[in-house]
């Protein structure tokens, strides 16, 4: 018999299917459709790496369990090739980002087609490609007609590694998400995206789509809507002659004001010069250049409380009590009005500062005896009786007294109600070559000047260097040739922009031109937005839940607002995969060499298909997991098991009477990985695969095929497994004696009744002796029984050359077969 040999199946069956395209979506299709999309991979220098697979193979097993369920199936990929990770890697090997595009998209094609993923590649494209670019920059264009895409002079996050600006997004613990590098501050004139405008809807838009409650939570937390109140304070001096200037606070603790016994400003706020007083000045100044020399990390980082007085004092809007003003570099410049009401008594910071700079602590809620000790910097943050308020606060408990008095002070306009959000302008600049250009002309006497539509794209020009400058200018501003044009408006001297778009821009839309993939008319066609409509089920990486995911939800619900495309969500479910560690725990990295490579695993021989489920199998697919090693040799046994039974049954007589063992283990099967998948619990759809496997193993050794269902069972098996391993089913299914491809089947069904069967063990015997043993539907008749006993290989071979006189038949306990010489 042939041996299983997946390397000479598998390259065999992938040239097949991109021959006759059975995985090719259909614009318009009659049959329900469904989007699955996996997010696209950056074509980076080390090739596909084994999480990446992890989630193709997750969306290659939904694709096809729904093409085999009638679903008219779009499963796309394509490239995000723009972006810092293909220009460092072109700068290190000192070849253009062009070509370095070029030769990585390749090592990746070739990777993707011998893993067998079901892509419908006549979708595909790269971002980098002038004909989608084009449509990235038509797509800023809006925003920007909009007055949402606009220009201004702020202290940036910059990434001295990488020299560019970032967002906010991309800074994680201080430091930039790709690099680990310290990010600092600088001043640039950027472009910058009002995603602001959309804090709002994006949290709103969460209850109407399906994702897991920690992608929005975390998207929720990002976005930081803060319900509070804004309270105004007449500024005075230290005897309380007001100066006429005042300053705010935002706050969510109303029930607070009344014992505030400072305030603290940012160092960077504007206000603070003319908050400190001349005395003041020079300690002041040499605190904010202090601050200015720390990253966001050290000021984090910074336990010390450090502030200085600036002179100034604060009337308490409530009480008329007179509290210092200082300045602290614990205050964010940039939340709420980077003013705050220093309250000790129940702010934790508050309190710390308090007792550095011995400031009195009042508390307002009454607390327990242990709080009154100075030392402790623990603070009381729950509920209770109101304190220190006067009359008619004092008792009443400290929400409702908050209330009232947050009434008493909007009464007398020195408060009003505020909603804050961490969530800042996506800053959209960056000073790199590779990338979109921004479509913007600067002409001195029309600023800021669209590119007109027909002049789109505007293409990256091809230079001799590339590599970014120190001084935050883009590489693109030395191409003065194509720096250098004429204003659309007035034809005047004018000049591109010459920073480009940020790598999150090409992904911010992509799903959608899957839908039309070579419209050079428009980003893509209404109808055909109206028939694919938004992504049935998404599957990524939770690292982007707060960037990209984020980004991109932004981009259509002004696209929605816009009438460009008609659902206000782009993805309709969303789901992360867990990442795949080293074998020891480690993350796997190229500096420590741990990276497992899917293209040597499949050339050791195991093959796609193993490899495929030995990754399914690991953990469930959102666990993040070490690699088995020896998980493949494995799944690959198992595989080599089947493919013998396979075989074995389809030369087999089976003509035997049909087997309820059998038919019980396969309805099971079908049933069980059909729900398996739909809840997408993979991993426990290979373990009833193998179990399955195993049970039929069994019922062979009592009945060497002979059994009628036994084709028609192994037919079954290698439909559920199609879609998990989709080579070895497709080859076995041919050698079945089928002429069309397994992935163009219909899902089996399954037989309820044989899930809830009744079983009963029947003893069989030979002249009253104890021979073999049987399961049977429970009330089988004789007839069945007796036929299933005699096909029995043990008792077969008793009954071989003697004369049968007799059967006794007991119902549902034993047949004795009565025998002579
Ligand atoms: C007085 C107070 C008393 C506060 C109390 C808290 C507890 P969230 O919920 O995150 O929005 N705050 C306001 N602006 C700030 C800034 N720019 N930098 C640092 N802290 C700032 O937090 C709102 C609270 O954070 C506000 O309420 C303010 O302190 C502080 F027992 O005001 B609170």
């Amino acid at each position: 018999m042939q041996r299983y040999i997946p390397n000479e199946i598998e390259p065999k069956w992938q040239q097949v299917w991109q021959d006759t395209e059975i995985y090719k979506a259909t614009d318009f299709d009659k049959r329900p459709k469904y989007i699955m999309l996996t997010e696209f991979p950056y074509p980076s220098g080390s090739g596909l790496h084994i999480g990446h697979m992890r989630e193709f193979t997750y969306g290659d097993i939904i694709a096809r369990h729904k093409r085999m369920h009638g679903y008219n199936v779009l499963f796309p990929m394509g490239y995000d090739a723009f972006g810092l990770p293909t220009e460092n890697y072109a700068i290190k090997n000192k070849v253009t980002p062009q070509s370095a595009t070029d030769t990585n998209v390749a090592t990746f094609q070739k990777q993707f087609e011998s893993l067998g993923f079901s892509f419908d590649w006549s979708r595909s494209f790269r971002t980098s490609d002038p004909s989608y670019y084009k449509w990235t920059q038509w797509l800023f264009l809006q925003f920007f007609n909009k007055g949402l895409a606009y220009q201004e002079e702020i202290a940036i996050n910059w990434c001295p590694h990488c020299k560019t600006g970032l967002s906010n997004e991309e800074v994680v613990n201080g430091r930039h998400e790709r690099c680990d590098t310290i990010v600092e501050k600088k001043l640039l004139k950027q472009w910058l995206l009002k995603i602001t405008d959309y804090a709002d809807r994006l949290i709103e838009g969460l209850k109407d789509v399906d994702y897991p409650s920690r992608i929005a939570d975390q998207q929720i937390n990002w976005i930081g809507r803060s319900k509070g109140a804004e309270i105004i304070w007449q500024v005075t001096d230290k005897n309380g002659k007001e100066s006429g200037k005042t300053i705010t606070t935002f706050t969510t603790r109303k029930d607070t004001v009344p014992g505030v016994t400072f305030i603290v400003i940012a160092p960077e706020a504007e206000q603070l010069d003319e908050l400190t007083t001349a005395d003041q000045k020079d300690k002041v100044h040499s605190y904010v250049h202090e601050t200015q020399s720390l990253t966001d990390v050290e000021r984090q980082e910074n336990k010390q409380k450090t502030g200085v007085a600036t002179g100034m004092y604060a009337k308490n809007p409530f009480n008329d009590e007179l509290v210092p003003i200082y300045a602290a570099n614990y205050v964010l410049a940039d939340y709420g009005t980077g003013v705050v009401m220093g309250m000790p008594g129940h702010d934790e910071r508050d309190r710390e500062f308090a007792i550095k700079h011995n400031l009195p602590v009042i508390f307002t809620t009454e607390v327990p005896e242990e709080y009154n000790d100075v030392t402790l910097t623990k603070v009381y943050t729950g509920e209770g009786k109101q304190v220190n308020s006067g009359e008619p606060y004092d008792g009443l408990s400290n929400k409702e007294a908050g209330q009232q008095i947050f009434d008493k002070l909007v009464k007398e306009n020195k408060a009003s109600e505020k909603t804050t959000y961490r969530l800042r302008d996506w800053i959209f600049s960056r000073q790199h070559y590779w990338g979109e250009p921004i479509p913007i002309i600067h002409c001195e006497k029309d600023g800021a000047v669209a590119v007109p539509d027909d002049q789109l794209p505007v293409e990256l020009p091809k230079v001799e260097n590339y590599e970014p400058t120190d001084n935050g200018e883009s590489p693109l501003s030395a191409v003065s040739e194509w720096v250098n044009v004429t204003c659309p408006k007035c034809g005047g001297k004018a000049k591109r922009e010459t920073d480009t778009m940020p790598n999150w821009a090409g992904s911010s839309w992509y799903y959608l031109r899957y839908y039309d993939a070579h419209n050079d008319k428009e980003f893509a066609a209404r109808d055909k937005l109206d028939y694919w409509r938004e992504v049935d089920m998404y599957l990524g990486g939770m690292e982007h839940t707060t960037l990209h995911l984020l980004y991109s939800r932004f981009w259509h619900q002004f696209f929605y607002d816009q009438g460009l495309v008609p659902t206000p969500e782009p993805y309709h479910a969303r789901r992360g995969q867990g990442i795949i560690l080293a074998a020891d725990g480690s993350k796997m990295s190229k500096t420590k060499g741990n990276v497992v490579n899917p293209s040597d695993v499949i050339d050791s021989g195991y093959g796609a298909d193993a490899l495929r489920l030995a990754i399914i199998f690991l953990a469930p697919y959102d666990q993040t997991t070490p690699w088995s090693p020896e998980g493949v040799a494995g799944t690959h046994r198992f595989l080599q098991r089947l493919w013998t039974m396979a075989l074995e049954v389809k030369q087999a007589k089976t003509d035997g009477p049909e087997s309820i063992e059998l038919k019980r283990a396969i309805n099971k099967l079908v049933k069980k990985v059909g729900d398996d998948l739909d809840r997408m619990n993979f991993n426990t759809s290979v373990a009833s695969l193998m179990e399955c496997v195993n049970e039929l193993y069994k019922i062979k050794a009592k009945d060497n095929y002979a059994a009628s269902n036994w084709l028609e069972s192994i037919e079954s098996i290698l439909q559920v497994l199609s879609p998990l391993a989709p080579h070895i089913s497709e080859e076995l299914w041919h050698r079945m004696g089928h002429e069309t491809s397994i992935h163009e089947c219909q899902w089996p069904e399954y037989d309820e009744s044989y899930l809830s069967l009744d079983t009963v063990k029947i003893i069989i015997q030979v002249n009253g002796k104890l021979r073999s043993q049987i399961e049977v539907a429970k009330d089988s008749s004789e007839e069945t029984v007796v036929a299933a006993a005699k096909a029995d290989t043990k008792i077969a071979s008793y009954l071989e050359g003697k004369t049968l006189q007799r059967t006794i038949f007991v119902k549902d306990k034993l047949v004795n077969f009565v025998v002579s010489q």
